[in-house]
């Protein structure tokens, strides 16, 4: 499979001298100005990290190297016409910057395949914690024990010269993907199965073995996850899980530790755990309602005092989109295509009417629309993946794709490690009130 990484670093070796030229030649160019508001609200909008796998556009969306959701749909190569892209193309995509071949993703998934054995010591690793821990604690510890094996880190100890990095950060990258669906599935099976685990199948596409691991083999469920796993691949660089990801790497650090940490990012509620949230949000509410057809007064009532107590609505608002999520719009047609009727995912709908004109009402929520969390994990739960204390696992896997693809980019690039300035508030108060002073 060595074409794959040919062809990366034959592509990517024209940005390598771009950037070079770029960094040398045009460094004072000024990209901007940062305001005080800026930094106090999270670094937003600062443009400050350089990203090659997607960008997020406010009021449009997502779009990998270009394409949007619909345009991947129409696309990247599928097992069947009907079905949904393949993850395996989506990450050839982001990797390369070009569409693959029908061949390309098979010989993807060939490689992600013969990649794919864990370690002995990882599942000895997930079965010393607790059976309850957490399960984005079981994925993250396993993939911090997996840097055991990193060809990065010896090589960086063995004094391989800079050049070389990148070569060494892919092989990397391509093995962790690939181990990723076996440790999801033995965490969900060592959760909720009594620890009866099911072998990979080497034949099936990467989405679909891990459908298979977790024991599901319909063509539903490997269609849904091949899409899932596609539409939470990457988010740009500033999202908490890539930004993560991307800034322990800087340190040099190897990609099971880079990626272990920004899983931690992503366990966050107001980031991936908000998957979950949602599911728990929605039982509570019909629960304390006590139907599981609730009307709108009842939805709105709820919501209005989730937020009278100081809780978020999670599955609504973003630090960036000011639209309603594309990703939470394909899921929708999903169901529409597949659903007849599930109750959850009715009422899913009932709250994307009910509460956007609550949530802007308040003034103060910048944007009052879906994100993606809202309705994954009544998807998952339709097709019987009802624990939804697993669902940001099933997210971090897919999260993987975009973060680590571009890790190998952050390594080819030579990016240096990151530091940020930081000041204290007399400093603010200065810069505020022109005069020094203390808080
Ligand atoms: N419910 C209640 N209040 C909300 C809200 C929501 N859904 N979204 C934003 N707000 C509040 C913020 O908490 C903030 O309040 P304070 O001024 O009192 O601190 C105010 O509105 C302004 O926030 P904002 O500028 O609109 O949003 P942020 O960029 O600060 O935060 C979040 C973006 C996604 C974190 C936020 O909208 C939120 O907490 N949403 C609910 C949790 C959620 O769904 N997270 C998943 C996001 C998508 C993702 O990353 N998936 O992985």
């Amino acid at each position: 499979m060595e074409y794959i990484k040919n062809r990366f670093f034959d592509r990517a070796s024209k940005c390598m001298a771009e950037f070079q030229r770029i960094r040398k030649d045009h460094g004072d160019v000024v990209l901007g100005q940062v305001t005080i508001d800026q930094v106090l609200s999270g670094m937003k909008g600062i443009p400050a990290l350089l990203t090659e796998t997607s960008k997020l556009d406010a009021n449009e969306g997502i779009r990998f190297r270009g394409y949007s959701i619909q345009e991947l749909q129409q696309k990247l190569p599928k097992l069947d016409a009907d079905g949904e892209p393949l993850p395996e193309g989506l990450f050839y995509l982001m990797l390369i910057g070009e569409i693959p071949t029908q061949e390309d993703v098979e010989n993807l998934s060939k490689d992600w395949a013969t990649r794919a054995h864990v370690p002995q010591h990882v599942f000895d690793v997930i079965d010393a914690l607790p059976k309850n821990s957490r399960p984005m604690t079981q994925f993250t510890t396993a993939i911090i024990a997996m840097a055991y094996d990193s060809v990065f880190q010896k090589a960086y100890r063995a004094g391989v010269g800079k050049k070389y990095y990148w070569d060494f950060m892919y092989e990397d990258v391509m093995t962790l993907i690939a181990r990723l669906p076996r440790i999801a599935a033995y965490i969900y099976r060592r959760m909720y199965h009594n620890g009866k685990h099911i072998d990979p199948n080497p034949n099936l596409d990467w989405a679909g073995n891990l459908a298979h691991m977790m024991g599901f083999d319909s063509v539903e469920v490997k269609r849904l996850l091949r899409l899932y796993m596609v539409i939470h691949a990457d988010h740009e660089g500033g999202n908490v899980s890539a930004h993560t990801t991307h800034l322990v790497g800087s340190a040099l650090s190897n990609a099971y530790y880079s990626f272990g940490a920004g899983m931690t990012g992503l366990a966050g509620p107001l980031h991936g755990f908000a998957n979950q949230e949602v599911i728990s949000w929605i039982n509570e509410m019909l629960e304390q309602i006590g139907t599981d057809v609730p009307t709108d007064e009842q939805i709105a009532d709820y919501i209005e005092n989730t937020l009278k107590n100081g809780r978020v609505v999670p599955g609504y608002g973003h630090a960036v989109l000011r639209i309603t999520d594309p990703r939470f719009t394909v899921q929708q047609q999903f169901a529409e295509k597949y659903i007849k009727h599930d109750k959850t995912i009715d009422v899913v709908n009932q709250i994307y009417r009910v509460a956007p004109p609550i949530l802007e009402a308040t003034g103060k929520i910048k944007n009052p629309w879906p994100n993606v969390d809202a309705i994954s994990g009544s998807l998952l739960n339709h097709y019987g993946i009802v624990e939804h204390n697993f669902y940001t696992v099933l997210f971090g896997v897919s999260r993987s794709l975009g973060v680590l693809a571009s890790l190998v980019y952050d390594r080819l690039y030579g990016l240096p490690i990151e530091r940020p300035s930081s000041f204290p508030m007399s400093w603010f108060k200065e810069k505020a009130d022109g005069k020094p002073g203390d808080c």
